[in-house]
């Protein structure tokens, strides 16, 4: 009797949980990728016994744990597990796992005749054992003979969501604002802990709550009451909230600058000068409060001195010092500092791509050990396609992360299917040569070049209040590669895209092979029209095309009867000289230039000859003219499942589809009609 109370108090939370997750499970698309269709019958037979009991290690997730798995287990196998603490056979969980080899987050999976072991070190191993174990019964992987080890490559996997705080998202394309203040810490939305789960179920481990643009009230107390909801929700699911910070904050609302008078500060100061010591122990006190209210409260994400935001050197004061500032307020309770090196002061130098790295290289060694400089993918913003920045390896004395966005700012919203791992793929794989050949930017910054105490990785969050988080049913597969990404770099394309469309759409053989063509050339088909050769060419694509066009060229780069592109190798505004060897020598040349960033390079005559014979103007207006058609293509392949897809989400991309496609058409018919006034059609190769 005694036992059977307590199993039954042991359960309690699990309820719980399963009904805050309810409202969600009809709409298309809301179940992401945790959707637990039932496996085929053949399937759930050799499965059927191995996943029939679940036996516990005492876990603080215990109750998400058997929550999640006999979701799981019901949905694929059809079969409602026992949950039996003395199982000899099952899915076992244990926390015996080796500390050293596993650290917090890692875990073993092993898999025999008698079910499946999960072995951790630490309580959160077991929930991301827990997590890969249902992917692979998801996917169809067998269990038997599986032995592996899991440990993340980053500590900090990180989503940022730009939300302010009235519930409009910057840069948001699939609704508003999950986070609802008003409600808060009242009412818990059933959408927090879906997401949580979401987020938990592809490694991610803290969140940003609020925009880089901050608004400084989120530091007022009754804001950090509302806060501390989440983050107590939150922490259920293995993940921290972090804040972005105002610099300006201490100040009282008359004395902030003019920026920011729609907010005010939420302090009584009439300055926030670094060196200020009312300035530095309103900090510290701020700190306190909140560390009162989050014991685990993950940092800071501040963006100073750059698109108006107040920070240091409003005091003429550098990056390092207003960093520090708030590193140290931090410090005691094991907080971190994410300072941003998205910073483009145009008195700087002309050349924007350079400015970053201009700013923030000198101040190499600057920063204190719990400060980490988040810095862009590229040099500009996050266009379709640019150069890697060069500031990966230039600073070997001071912490570097990495920025991705997943939201489609430039990469066409939530209408254009546009799959970004390719390109992150890209990325974390650039080799900067900084300490010799190797030296990539994912070596970089798991701290394998130059030593790295934090090892971290942020993207822009995508996520909204529509039904489907995301708006395009697609941009799902952004927000969970990133966090596959995040988890293990290392990690093939293909790995990640098969897994994604088998959980998301429960597809397999043709029918997978028919959405992988859809998703894995998109990136560069829309790099074609919209950034060809790295002429980055769009701005919103909800704009006008031409306007926009015009308002780049001359601006952003040049475009003449002559020829077309920047000039930014030594000859020109000396970009190129911000890398190591030999990138440095073959982004100099255009025979060597990767391609894909040609013209961020190179101003080149439209008579240039390409690799492929053909003259860069054939080539370009080939580009421009072609993504339509790339479109129509996968409106064919997204036809032809109309029979294998559930009618809701079929129905929702294929209007996406048509969509893209009228917008391909226009932005190709304005570019061609804009570049096309250019040139002569009688231009000859040399
Ligand atoms: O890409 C630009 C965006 C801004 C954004 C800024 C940044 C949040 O257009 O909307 O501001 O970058 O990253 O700070």
């Amino acid at each position: 009797m005694k036992k059977l109370l307590s199993l039954l108090l042991f359960l309690c939370p699990i309820v719980a949980l399963r009904a805050a997750s309810a409202p969600d499970r009809t709409a298309p698309g809301a179940q992401l990728w945790l959707g637990y269709e039932p496996l085929a019958e053949a399937d759930r037979e050799a499965l059927g016994e191995s996943c029939s009991r679940i036996s516990m290690a005492g876990s603080r997730y215990d109750s998400l744990l058997v929550a999640e798995l006999t979701r799981g287990i019901e949905g694929l196998l059809q079969i409602t597990p026992t949950v039996d603490p003395r199982a000899r056979s099952g899915i076992r969980f244990s926390l015996d796992g080796d500390p050293k080899l596993l650290g917090e987050e890692g875990y073993r999976i092993r898999g025999g005749r008698n079910g499946v072991r999960i072995q951790a070190a630490a309580d959160a191993g077991l929930l991301y054992g827990m997590f890969d174990l249902l992917r692979m019964l998801q996917c169809g992987e067998g269990l038997e003979g599986l032995d592996r080890t899991e440990t993340p490559a980053y500590d900090r996997r990180l989503l940022n969501h730009w939300d302010d705080l009235d519930g409009t998202i910057e840069r948001g394309y699939a609704g508003r604002s999950l986070w609802k203040w008003d409600e808060l810490p009242g009412r818990l939305d059933p959408r927090y802990a879906a997401y949580a789960r979401a987020n938990a179920s592809i490694g991610i481990n803290g969140v940003v709550l609020n925009n880089v643009n901050a608004d400084p009230r989120i530091l007022r107390h009754d804001y950090l009451v509302k806060v501390a909801a989440l983050a107590d929700l939150f922490r259920r699911y293995h993940i921290r909230v972090y804040l972005t910070a105002n610099f300006a904050a201490p100040m009282k609302p008359s004395s902030t600058p003019d920026v920011m008078k729609a907010w005010g500060g939420v302090g009584d100061l009439d300055t926030a000068d670094p060196r200020d010591v009312r300035v530095q122990a309103w900090w510290r006190e701020k700190a306190a409060e909140i560390y009162a209210l989050i014991p685990d409260f993950g940092g800071f994400l501040v963006k100073a001195n750059s698109e108006g935001m107040p920070g240091p050197q409003d005091y003429g004061c550098t990056h390092a010092d207003g960093a520090n500032l708030l590193a140290r307020a931090l410090k005691p309770y094991g907080g971190i500092v994410m300072w941003r090196t998205f910073v483009y002061n145009p008195t700087i130098d002309p050349d924007r791509m350079k400015r970053s790295y201009l700013e923030f290289r000198p101040l190499d060694g600057a920063f204190d050990d719990n400060v980490i400089l988040q810095t862009k993918n590229g040099p500009l913003d996050f266009q379709p396609s640019e150069p890697v920045q060069p500031l990966f390896g230039a600073m070997p004395r001071s912490q570097v992360m990495l920025e991705l966005q997943i939201t489609q700012e430039y990469t066409g919203h939530a209408t254009s299917l546009v799959y970004l791992l390719p390109m992150w793929r890209r990325v974390l794989d650039f080799d900067t040569c900084c300490a010799g050949p190797g030296s990539t930017v994912s070596r970089l910054t798991r701290g394998e070049v130059y030593p790295q105490r934090i090892r971290a990785i942020a993207g822009v969050a995508n996520t909204g209040s529509d039904a489907n988080w995301t708006g395009h049913p697609f941009a799902q597969a952004n927000w969970y590669a990133f966090g596959r990404l995040a988890w293990n770099p290392d990690q093939t394309v293909s790995r990640i895209t098969h897994d994604w469309i088998r959980s998301t759409w429960q597809v397999d053989g043709e029918d997978l092979r028919v959405i992988e063509a859809m998703m894995m050339p998109s990136w560069e088909c829309f790099l074609r029209s919209s950034s060809p050769y790295g002429l980055g060419l769009t701005l919103d694509v909800a704009t006008h095309y031409r306007a926009n066009f015009a308002g780049r060229a001359g601006r952003e780069w040049q475009v003449s009867r002559e020829g077309i592109g920047t000039d930014r190798t030594s000859h020109g505004t000396g970009f190129t000289g911000q890398y190591f060897e030999p990138n440095r020598s073959c982004f100099d040349d255009a025979d060597c230039c990767p391609s894909m960033w040609l013209l961020s390079f190179h101003w080149l005559p439209w008579n240039h000859r390409m690799p492929s014979g053909r003259s860069l103007r054939e080539e370009f207006f080939e580009g421009l003219g072609s993504t339509p058609s790339l479109v129509r293509q996968n409106l064919e392949r997204w036809q032809s499942l109309r029979d294998r897809i559930d009618p809701g989400r079929y129905a929702s991309v294929l209007e996406r589809l048509q969509q893209e496609y009228d917008d391909a058409s226009r932005f190709s018919a304005e570019a061609l009609d804009f570049f096309g006034a250019y040139v002569d059609d009688a231009i000859a190769l040399p």
